[in-house]
């Protein structure tokens, strides 16, 4: 993948940001005590790139018109997601704290009732994939110039849903709908390729004409670039499939699969930010 040197892409300001986001997530679980930490990691420069570089958003007003919209539809990575929000200005900080207790805004999974800034409630594998082509195709409708950026996990992929609206989102053209395909390889309770194996994901998404790319998804200048040709492409959608390692900068659930959902103590956070801090 070629990498793209652009004198306003700032990839040191955007990887300090990525540390203070996955330092604020494993807060948020931490305190909590157990939650979604591998999958939340695992996404995080795509969050990063798309909310401090690419989107055209309002904090001050979360529901702008003609706004871009993210359906994050792998839900259970709320954790990321609210971080990045909480940062942007969306909320106050202080709700990340929060994470999944009574009364909260913050729930475990995604939900646009509760929380400014989500965009869809996510959270039962595959429906974010529909909910996210049906969005562009309203922006197309409207003819808004924004854009539609949809995070499906890799093990959601095996859900039929997500391929119903793969054949829907090419046949009706949308070139502002862009997917990111969180390729880390696991899934709940084991690695994706002893469930329904996805070693071919990328020839099944150009099976279904759209765009496909696969960048290292850790890597902010291959981000930078894959989103410029998406970007550029108007008569399909884009997938761009984005090899990541799940638990990505909490090393205890890294190599792991009982990292989908881990318990967290002090300690471990402790050790975890002194290890993202140390690595400079
Ligand atoms: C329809 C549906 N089936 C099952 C689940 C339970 N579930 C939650 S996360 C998950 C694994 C998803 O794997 P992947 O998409 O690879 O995401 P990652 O864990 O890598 O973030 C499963 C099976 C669900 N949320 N929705
Ligand atoms: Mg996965």
């Amino acid at each position: 993948m070629a990498k793209v040197k652009n004198a306003n892409l700032d990839v040191c300001k955007l990887k300090e940001k990525a540390k203070e986001i996955r330092i604020s997530t494993i807060k948020e679980i931490a305190h909590l005590g157990k939650g979604h930490i591998g999958g939340a990691m695992s996404i995080v420069e795509i969050l990063v790139y798309l909310y401090y570089y690419q989107m055209n958003i309002n904090p001050e007003e979360p529901k702008m018109e003609g706004r871009d919209r993210l359906v994050c539809s792998k839900g259970h990575a709320g954790p990321s997601v609210y971080a990045v929000l909480a940062d942007k200005g969306f909320f106050p900080k202080s709700w990340l704290l929060t994470l999944n207790k009574g009364g909260t805004n913050l729930p475990s999974h995604c939900d646009m009732t509760k929380t400014p800034g989500i965009d869809f409630t996510t959270g039962s594998l595959g429906q974010g994939a529909s909910a996210a082509a049906g969005i562009a195709l309203g922006q197309k409708i409207k003819d808004e110039k924004s854009f539609t950026y949809l995070i499906l996990g890799d093990g959601e992929s095996q859900e039929g849903q997500v391929w119903e609206m793969a054949e829907f989102a090419s046949t009706q053209k949308l070139g502002n709908l862009i997917a990111f395909t969180d390729f880390n390889k696991m899934q709940l309770d084991g690695y994706t390729r002893d469930v329904i194996c996805m070693d071919n994901i990328d020839t099944r998404w150009l099976g279904f004409n759209w765009h496909v790319q696969r960048i290292n998804g850790h890597d902010f200048s291959e981000l930078h670039y894959a989103v410029t040709q998406a970007k550029a492409v108007k008569d399909r959608p884009s997938m761009i499939i984005c090899d990541t390692i799940k638990s990505f900068g909490y090393a205890p659930g890294v190599g792991t699969v009982s990292n989908h959902s881990m318990a967290i103590s002090e300690e471990d956070m402790n050790n975890a930010i002194k290890a993202l801090e140390l690595e400079g």
